[in-house]
């Protein structure tokens, strides 16, 4: 196993190996990507009709979701859907709110004279890919256009997949899109990254998707920003003695359902209920409805690890950094307090990641693929830029001038070293 983990050697055994190794089972789509990108670059919506009929079956005169759509499709919503739809959406504003209040403007003087600072500010405009999947994901709007909004984007649209469920629609609209574009894949990436005549060009685009769309995204950034690149679910859950095996078992086929990629574990101090967690996967899969994708994902990526000891158990679950982390020990506080890498962290088992998949508030959009190690998941702050300024008296060029000078000399800048004496008075000047 890769080095990061040989100070663990001996430390731990798998009850449960991973059938397949999930980093670097990716996809060879990076050719098709770069055909499209280019393609929707140089014909503009001509190439996303195209790609359209091609994937998605659907002809399309135009992308845009009009007014009476979007209406029709909330009419369309049963009332109950309708009112955990808006139910979400108030929870995932009230944090994302809440989280925007602890992004804070600096003005500060760090010596007599010489004033840094730096503003907050919202991204003007940003696309949100919605994914079609395998079944509708109603929260999947919600979690990426409520912040934005939240942000204070000037602009914020969304894609989806032409034949994606109408909800969707309808949770795109609740959420606050200003525009709707019914397009998929990655020609919806690519329209979004260059514009086209219809669907406008944005300055970053977040959203998870399949394959096709994260290729896309990782090809177009740095012409946009993009939030991260999205691989399918996971789950691990960090558990001691206290752990419940049939608990657990539910907690991870629940994200195992997601896709045959998805990746679950269990990461245990305990061998017994890691050998009982064994049991109770095999048996709960018997009538799971979905276990024609579960249990494929189960037996490919999913794995029960046995630590000898809580350090380990900790260690182990940091060098994973799962996407979703769950916490079931006899003191979850203290667990937590210990993880360093994870995208969210679920406290304690009554802490469910669905509650944070639908409607709790928190993001559901997160790192995976061992991203944890580097980033947290999308938050209202990934729709803001922190951007810095400085402003100076004569006091504070006097501060700094003089290093400036002999750095830009030291590098034979001559421009440099002129512009940074230029604001010196004579004397100092002279003395430079
Ligand atoms: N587990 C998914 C989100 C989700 N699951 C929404 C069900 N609904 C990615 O975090
Ligand atoms: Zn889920």
């Amino acid at each position: 196993m890769a080095s990061r983990l040989s100070a663990l050697d001996g430390k731990f055994t798998q009850i449960k190996k991973p059938g397949r190794d999930a980093v670097s089972d990716t996809a060879p789509v990076e050719k098709t990507v770069k055909e499209i990108i280019a393609n929707v670059r140089e014909r503009g919506d001509a190439a996303v009709r195209e790609y359209s009929a091609a994937f998605d079956k659907v002809e399309l005169e135009k992308f845009e979701v009009s007014q009476e759509e979007r209406l029709k499709a909330v009419a369309e919503l049963d009332p109950q859907t309708r009112e955990d739809t808006e139910f979400a959406i108030a929870n995932v504003r009230a944090f994302a709110e809440a989280q925007l209040k602890t992004i804070l403007p600096l003005e500060i003087e760090t010596l007599p004279g010489l004033h840094l600072g730096h503003r907050v500010i919202p991204i003007e405009i940003v696309g949100c890919y919605v994914p079609g999947g395998r079944y509708p994901l109603l929260s999947a709007p919600v979690m990426t256009i409520v912040p934005a909004k939240v942000a204070g984007c000037d602009q914020v649209i969304a894609c989806l997949p032409p034949n994606a469920h109408p909800a969707m629609i309808a949770g795109c609209h609740l959420s606050g899109a200003d525009r709707i574009f019914r397009v998929g894949g990655a020609q919806a990436i690519a329209a979004m990254a260059s514009g086209t005549e219809t669907i406008p060009a944005v300055d970053k685009i977040v959203g998870p998707g399949n394959a096709f769309v994260n290729e896309a995204k990782r090809q177009v950034f740095g012409q946009v920003g993009i939030d991260q690149l999205a691989g399918p679910s996971e789950i691990f859950i960090v558990a001691d003695e206290t752990g419940k095996a049939a608990m657990i078992a539910t907690d991870l086929l629940a994200q195992a359902e997601h896709d045959v990629r998805t990746r679950v574990g269990l990461i245990t101090t305990d061998r017994k209920l890691a050998e009982e967690t064994l049991v109770e996967v095999e048996k709960q899969l018997q009538d799971l409805s979905t276990a024609n994708v579960a249990s494929v994902a189960w037996k490919d990526y999913g794995e029960i690890t046995v630590c000898e000891d809580e350090t380990t158990m900790i260690a182990y679950s940091d060098y994973i950094a799962a996407e979703h982390l769950q916490v079931h020990t006899r003191d979850p506080q203290a667990t937590a307090r210990k993880l360093r890498n994870y995208g969210s962290l679920f406290i304690g088992e009554l802490a469910s990641v669905v509650y944070s998949d639908k409607c709790c508030g928190t993001n559901h959009t997160l790192p995976t693929m061992a991203a944890g190690r580097y980033t947290g998941g999308l938050w209202v702050g990934s729709y803001l830029k922190t951007c810095t300024h400085q402003w100076l008296d004569e006091r504070g060029v006097a501060a700094v001038a003089p290093a400036a000078v002999r750095q830009s000399a030291t590098e034979r800048l001559e421009g440099h070293r002129r512009a940074a004496a230029l604001r010196l008075s004579p004397q100092q000047f002279a003395a430079e």
